[in-house]
């Protein structure tokens, strides 16, 4: 048992941190249990406690201070304390059923799993699908259950494209759609874009679900865009076009497959920016990959090659070459 001698979330999140640098589970969820029989009420300990420490997390993985074991042990460490905290505060559903998912190709289950947990408190009655949902599958479910909304999550601001896809199949169903997550920016402001519904957290998701007609559609003129068709027709062509230009022979098989991926994900970024009609959303990836990159000894003028040749075939695509020449300076912030 880990002796929690501070009673309060700020005084034991140093401690809940070290439990999570040590894989520490058990003394993880004796924090985490003793800090609600200390009478600070669930939600708090799931969204001021847990939330931030893996925000933190994150930082510690991007600044390759943790690798990627380090992270998947804390998160798991996490997931355990929402379990336990669940299974000791287990209130009876008083409200409607609502449906919350990851969309298809979203990995990033814990944050949704925080959501529905604290919406649960909340006295919503919550059906969780958890990660990567494929639309079919989800839409199926919709239809047979007839919740009073669908919750869906994205963290990754490159998957909006797919997002919007999903909300539009959502939609057929007459299920309202709400959204959230970090893809759809601090400020929803990408979600406004896409005319969907936002919440930037668990409690802000429960005043909206309250709210009787929430999920108005309305104008998505970017649906049209040729140059977002034209840069989703060009994708493998810019990878390629980008790996040609690298001596790959000084490459290892791991930074080979590390260098496509992150080729993937600058190709991906642009033409979600592109999608929601944002350089700001580029702008953000590119600094993002910067601190990625740089902890990791990765030279950043080999990035700045890889956007002149990709805006260098990128000519009949105006916002997408802006995009690229705008956010190169970031890359050397
Ligand atoms: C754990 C983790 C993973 C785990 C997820 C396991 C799991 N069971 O969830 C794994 C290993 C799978 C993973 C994979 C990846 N990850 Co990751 N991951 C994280 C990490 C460290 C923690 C996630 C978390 O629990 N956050 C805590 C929650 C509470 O924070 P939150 O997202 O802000 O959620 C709040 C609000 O946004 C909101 N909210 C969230 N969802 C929803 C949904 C609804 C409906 C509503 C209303 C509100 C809402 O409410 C929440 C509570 O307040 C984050 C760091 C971070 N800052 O989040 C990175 C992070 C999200 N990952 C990142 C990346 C890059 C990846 C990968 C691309 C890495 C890679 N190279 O493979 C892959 C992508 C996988 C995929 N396709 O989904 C980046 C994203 C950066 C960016 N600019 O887009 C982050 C930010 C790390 C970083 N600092 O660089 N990841």
């Amino acid at each position: 048992m880990t002796a929690v001698l501070d009673r309060t979330l700020d005084g034991a999140y140093p401690d809940y941190l070290r439990c999570l640098d040590d894989a520490d589970e058990t003394g993880a969820i004796d924090i985490a249990v003793a800090l609600l029989d200390y009478g600070v009420p669930a939600d708090r300990v799931l969204l001021d406690l847990v939330a931030p420490a893996q925000a933190q997390v994150g930082e510690w993985w991007a600044r390759n201070e943790w690798s990627v074991a380090q992270e998947h042990a804390a998160t798991h460490v996490s997931e355990r304390v929402v379990a336990a905290v669940a299974a000791t505060v287990r209130p009876r559903p008083s409200r409607e059923r609502i449906v919350v998912a990851c969309l298809d190709g979203e990995w990033h289950a814990l944050p949704a799993r925080l959501v529905a947990e604290v919406l649960r408190l909340d006295g919503w009655d919550v059906t969780f699908l958890g990660a990567s949902v494929p639309s079919p599958h989800l839409v199926s479910y919709l239809h047979r259950h007839d919740p009073r909304a669908v919750l869906l999550a994205c963290a990754l601001p490159m998957r909006l494209p797919h997002a919007f896809r999903a909300i539009e199949a959502c939609r057929r169903t007459d299920v309202p759609v709400l959204v959230g997550g970090r893809a759809f920016g601090a400020d929803g402001r990408w979600a406004r874009k896409l005319g969907v519904a936002w919440a930037a957290d668990a409690r802000a998701a429960s005043a909206v679900l309250a709210t009787p007609a929430f999920d108005v559609p309305h104008g998505a003129s970017f649906l049209d865009d040729a140059e977002y068709a034209g840069l989703v027709a060009a994708r493998v062509e810019l990878i390629d076009l980008a790996l040609d230009r690298l001596d790959l022979a000084r490459y290892s098989p791991p930074q080979v497959d590390a260098t496509v991926a992150d080729l993937g994900y600058i190709v991906d970024s642009l033409t979600a920016a592109v999608y929601v009609d944002d350089a700001t959303l580029f702008g953000e990836f590119v600094s993002w990959m910067r601190t990625v990159l740089a902890s990791r000894k990765v030279p950043l003028q080999t990035v700045g090659s890889t956007f002149d040749v990709m805006a260098g075939r990128l000519r009949d695509f105006p916002r997408a070459r802006a995009y690229l020449r705008g956010a190169a300076p970031r890359l050397a912030a």
